[in-house]
């Protein structure tokens, strides 16, 4: 689709106004908001991840594309965040202590709350005790730990070792996920479940609290 790869470059050149304009021209010509998020935005930002790693592009301009890309989310996150039912579960989610990558943790929300859950979002950069003080005060059945570096993710250990001191690891399901992730890492870490991307984090969560 010609709209799409437009989308994608607009993204990559962190044109911000012309991808809400993209994302909304798919919506009227009736693509479901999901299949907008991942053809057109999640692709585009895969394309930036790819230039960003070789060398092509670097922050300042990933920050536009993060930017544009959040532009479009915007749009989108209402469409998927539409659902009249009561609440099926509820999910604390955060970013990890140093890591200030956040796209796919609000998308993880996005689809969550789409999928009926009530999402507290904690943010990035979060340590321990933010995780604790926001399980004590929300009390969810689920803790989502989000990173996308490979020098945080072990922090997510830390995290889930506190929760067995406190003896309260048992109280939560504990979903993690981010690029560098994989099932032996959530294994290994002691999690309940890693998730690949959104729409798995929505189908674990689902089957843990069912
Ligand atoms: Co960063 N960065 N970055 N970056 N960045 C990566 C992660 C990197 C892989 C790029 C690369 O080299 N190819 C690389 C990490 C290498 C490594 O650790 N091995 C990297 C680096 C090195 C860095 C810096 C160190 C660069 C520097 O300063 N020299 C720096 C670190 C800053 C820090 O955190 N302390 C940095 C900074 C940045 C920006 C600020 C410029 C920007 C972030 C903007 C923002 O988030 N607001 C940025 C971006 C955008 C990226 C890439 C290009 C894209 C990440 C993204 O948003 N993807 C990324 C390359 C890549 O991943 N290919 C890269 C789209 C998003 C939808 O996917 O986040 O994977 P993702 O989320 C998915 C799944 O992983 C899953 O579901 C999501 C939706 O499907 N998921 C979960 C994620 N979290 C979950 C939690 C769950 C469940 C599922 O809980 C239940």
């Amino acid at each position: 689709d010609e709209l799409v790869k437009q989308i994608q470059d607009d993204l990559y050149d962190g044109l911000k106004e012309e991808v809400e304009e993209g994302t909304r021209i798919l919506l009227e010509r009736g693509w479901p908001p999901y299949k907008v998020l991942t053809e057109a935005l999640v692709g585009g930002m895969t394309i930036v991840g790819v230039d960003f790693r070789d060398g092509i592009l670097f922050v300042p301009e990933v920050l536009l594309a993060a930017n544009a890309m959040k532009g479009g989310m915007a749009i989108l996150r209402p469409l998927l965040a539409e659902t009249g039912a009561p609440p099926v579960g509820k999910m604390v989610i955060g970013t990890v202590k140093g890591d200030i990558h956040d796209i796919g943790k609000n998308l993880v929300g996005m689809m969550m709350e789409g999928a009926g859950f009530e999402v507290v979002d904690l943010g990035i950069n979060c340590d321990v005790d933010k995780y604790l003080k926001a399980l004590e005060e929300h009390k969810p059945d689920i803790l989502g730990m989000s990173a996308l570096l490979t020098t945080t993710m072990p922090y997510m250990k830390v995290v889930i070792d506190t929760m067995k001191e406190k003896g309260i690891r048992d109280d939560y399901i504990v979903l993690v996920g981010g690029a560098p992730l994989n099932e032996a890492f959530a294994e290994a870490v002691g999690a309940d479940a890693y998730c690949r991307d959104a729409a798995v984090a929505v189908e674990t969560a689902k089957e843990f609290v069912a």
